[in-house]
């Protein structure tokens, strides 16, 4: 083995540096910053132990900086005294897969260069997260302590090698480190390929009456899909749309929403439209589900999944337990009531189901911002999503509509919607939500506009497995008739603030199903201005998105 020429390369202090609800996401240009990915890098080795000989497998979503970006991991892990780097192909590998491929091959951790959902481009996001040993986003006692190193560092650890050649898979060595470039894809397919009923699926796909459209908005699900859906399903090449991925996304914003993927939308709603669309984002981590004319949010798409787990091979045997996001509505909460399992209340950020995956307490959980998963890996996994739903599909011979309008007739309708405003001046997002905290204790008791208000929080947690704290997530107001209201600040957004506000009623009563969302909602959209002045502070009045 060549021998480890370390070079100690002096450094300062970088503004900022603290991770957000998935790690750290900043504007291309502010990476390219002479020495600002390496602070960050150094830092999360500083704050790691015991790795020494051991492996870290590094991987991204292929968008703008992300190859530049691995070049100087790769020299830096080496560096820093890793056995052995995994890197995917090209520098691909899905949020999900990077979760399977740390687990698979038993990795000390791994770096996942992504900033997700947001738009990428030499003028878009980049960023960059650790996962830990379990193939999951660092908790938060790992991403102070790596801030925290931000803070104080003084130097980075680098080797002066060429670049590796990220097409070919093979190994190669750098400065004494193992460098094995590996199919970004085969690890997380064959997982899959072991949950679910494929031959129900092939042959729903053979039957000749049901098509499927999956939109990977030329992000990096493009490849997961062509292996899964097409190869191994058996359905037609056309099926996947948008599957190259591109550093920019084709100038889209990945994020798979009705607003943002318009183009499955449109499909959807069309004359032809499909049984069946689905889209993912930059990383491959979220999904959307689309029935013909017909749109499941998120929230009620981890109820159905969850309400017909037993028609999944993997799942058949039984759920351990469910878990939502605080702001995920609570219609899993009635799946997880009815089939007599523990429902688990987290804060927004995947690394908060880590935990109760790890210790066995869910089998499934899900978000509101289009993010489901289960036990397999520790990342929510959007194609896991896409052939779930197929399964179910395969098995029940229903229109998606159909499935998701027998749900609420037996469990009742949570209507839902959260309603984003984008690149709000921060100042004024502070100030809504300051002046929010200071209405907390006059609020429960007193009727506005008719509304009889129960209870006002800012959402605090203890993890049931660790017993930590993590305070100030998220402003919570309920109304006497089980209504809420959530506000919060995302952690995800690179410009200005993003105000979340997240609505949701249950309607028991079947024959009050059909109302249009927005509608059904009218009252407590009204009752959220009132109470946070969101027009008047914001200059908004609309928001830039509503899912
Ligand atoms: C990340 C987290 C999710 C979270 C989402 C939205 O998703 O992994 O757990 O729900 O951000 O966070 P915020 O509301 O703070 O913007 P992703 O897909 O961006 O990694």
């Amino acid at each position: 083995m060549a021998t480890r020429t370390v070079l100690t390369v002096p450094t300062q202090p970088i503004a900022g540096q603290r991770p957000g609800t998935s790690g750290l996401r900043k504007k291309v240009t502010v990476f390219e910053q002479p020495g600002y990915l390496e602070n960050f890098v150094q830092s999360i080795f500083d704050s790691l132990e015991g790795f020494a000989g051991q492996t870290l497998v590094v991987g991204g979503d292929g968008r703008y900086y992300n190859d530049r970006a691995i070049q100087t991991i790769v020299r830096m892990a080496a560096a820093n005294g890793f056995g052995r780097v995994l890197v995917g192909q090209h520098g691909i590998l899905s949020t999900p897969a990077a979760s399977c491929v740390i687990r698979k091959h038993q990795a000390f951790g791994g770096i996942i260069l992504s900033a997700s959902h947001n738009p990428g481009g030499p003028e878009g996001d980049f960023g960059i997260k650790y996962n830990t040993g379990n193939g999951g986003p660092a908790p938060e006692k790992i991403t102070e302590a790596i801030y925290a190193h931000t803070q104080k560092l003084g130097r980075y650890l680098t080797v002066d090698t060429p670049d590796i050649a990220l097409g070919d898979i093979g190994e190669c060595e750098v400065a004494g480190t193992k460098v094995i470039v590996i199919d970004s894809v085969a690890d997380h397919a064959a997982l899959l390929g072991t949950l679910f009923d494929f031959d129900a699926i092939r042959a729903l796909l053979a039957s000749g009456d049901f098509r499927l459209c999956f939109d990977a908005m030329h992000a990096v699900t493009g490849p997961y899909a062509h292996a899964l859906i097409v190869k191994a399903l058996g359905a037609p090449a056309a099926s996947v749309v948008n599957g190259v991925p591109l550093s920019d996304f084709g100038g889209g914003h990945p994020d798979p929403n009705p607003t943002y993927a318009e183009e499955l939308i449109q499909t959807m709603f069309g004359d032809d439209a499909p049984d069946f669309g689905a889209a993912s984002d930059g990383d491959g981590d979220r999904n959307m589900i689309v029935g013909r004319r017909f749109i499941v949010t998120p929230s009620d798409s981890l109820a159905v999944l969850a309400a017909n787990a037993h028609l999944v091979p993997a799942y058949a045997g039984g759920l351990k337990g469910l878990a939502r996001s605080m702001p995920t509505s609570a219609a899993v909460d009635r799946v997880a009531a009815a089939l007599g399992i523990a429902c688990f209340e987290t804060p927004t950020g995947w690394k908060f189901f880590g935990n109760l995956l790890d210790a066995g307490k869910i089998t499934l959980c899900g978000e509101e911002s289009a993010g489901t998963g289960a036990d397999h890996v520790r990342e929510k996994d959007g194609l896991w999503a896409v052939l779930f739903w197929l399964n179910i599909l395969a098995v029940r011979r229903q229109s998606v509509e159909a499935i998701v309008r027998e749900h609420w007739q037996r469990f009742g309708r949570n209507y839902y919607s959260r309603h984003d405003y984008e690149g709000v001046d921060s100042a004024a997002a502070n100030g809504l939500m300051a002046h929010l905290h200071a209405q907390l204790a006059s609020l429960p008791g007193q009727t506005i506009d008719g509304a009889l208000i129960a209870s006002a929080d800012d959402f605090a947690y203890t993890d049931p497995v660790d017993g930590s704290v993590s305070t100030g997530q998220g402003i919570r107001i309920g109304l006497a008739d089980g209504a809420r209201i959530v506000f919060r600040l995302s952690g995800t957004g690179t410009e200005g603030a993003t105000l979340r506000v997240y609505l949701e009623r249950y309607e028991p009563d079947a024959t009050q199903h059909a109302i249009e969302t927005q509608q059904a909602l009218a009252g407590l959209i009204a009752l959220a201005d009132r109470i946070a002045g969101i027009r008047e502070r914001t200059g908004r009045t609309t928001p830039t998105v509503i899912t």
